[in-house]
């Protein structure tokens, strides 16, 4: 659709997934996520597939200056950014409240609800100048109930809700839509991740049911993207049909 699309945390699962999406419809992408060796594999790989242009922009969400050196300094022909995915974020530990590492917390709460910030900062004023952008932010069900052990990917997840209905009001005035996601289960690197690394634990997460694919999301997400100008998702919420929310899963 020749549109401009920025997603971060495109280096694994839902970000990877939309980046494929995106690309198969004809957008232009910013790819963003730490890992710039990914990045520039994922760019190979969709620009062999499809004609469209990618440029990686590797970089920490949470990091200040980075993501405003990044945006400020991006060349001309990537200015005009269509729509924005906010999908960079993380879960890191699943202790009870007095158990939990405080410095998994900050770490979480820095990358979902600070970096969500900066980006969204330092992308929108391009957007309000065009009076024209959809800002996609990747929520969960996990904002709407704190399930046991949840507790501050939860609170992070549930700031994002906050942030997407303060967001969306604040932009009506510029044409900007504000779509909040909201998935369940989606099987990728987020329970590795959650798990630091152990595999036994990180695939127990997903026996029993079947889970989202990060594909199942990312078209959904592209579906949101592809509607008339006039029309806006505010919240979605998508779930594998064996879950209901954040604390039911019928597992077999
Ligand atoms: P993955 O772990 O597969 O992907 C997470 C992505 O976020 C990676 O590309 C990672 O890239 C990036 N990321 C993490 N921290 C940073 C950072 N500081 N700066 C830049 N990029 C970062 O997990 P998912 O695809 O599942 O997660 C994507 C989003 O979806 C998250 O916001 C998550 O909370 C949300 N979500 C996930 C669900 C699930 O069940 N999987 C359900 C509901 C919501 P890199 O490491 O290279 O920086
Ligand atoms: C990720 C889904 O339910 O594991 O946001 O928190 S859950």
């Amino acid at each position: 659709m020749n549109r401009t699309v920025f997603i971060t945390g495109a280096t694994s699962g839902i970000g990877k997934a939309c980046a494929e999406a995106f690309a198969g419809a004809g957008d232009d992408l910013i790819l963003n996520g730490r890992r710039e060796e990914r990045l520039e594999a994922i760019k190979k790989e969709l620009s062999d597939k499809y004609s469209v242009r990618i440029l990686p922009l590797p970089f920490d969400v949470s990091d200040k200056n980075a993501v405003f050196d990044a945006v400020h300094n991006l060349p001309g022909e990537w200015k005009d950014i269509d729509i924005l995915i906010n999908n960079a974020g993380l879960a890191l530990g699943k202790e009870p409240f007095h158990e939990a590492h405080l410095h998994d917390w900050e770490v979480m709460i820095e990358t979902n609800v600070t970096g969500l910030l900066y980006v969204s900062k330092a992308v929108i004023p391009e957007m309000i100048r065009r009076n024209k952008g959809h800002i996609i932010n990747i929520s969960s069900i996990a904002g709407d109930f704190a399930y046991q052990g949840g507790n501050i990917y939860c609170a992070s997840k549930s700031a994002v809700n906050a942030i997407s209905s303060a967001m969306r009001t604040d932009m009506l005035p510029h044409s900007i839509k504000v779509t909040n996601i909201k998935p369940g289960a989606v099987e990728t690197e987020f329970s590795l991740v959650r798990f630091k690394g152990d595999t036994e634990k990180a695939d127990q997460t997903y026996i029993g049911f079947q889970p989202l694919s990060p594909l199942d999301v990312a078209q959904t997400i592209l579906y949101c993207a592809s509607l008339p100008e006039h029309v806006c998702i505010n919240d979605l919420t998508i779930t594998p049909v064996s879950q209901s929310n954040g604390v039911y899963i019928f597992k077999k």
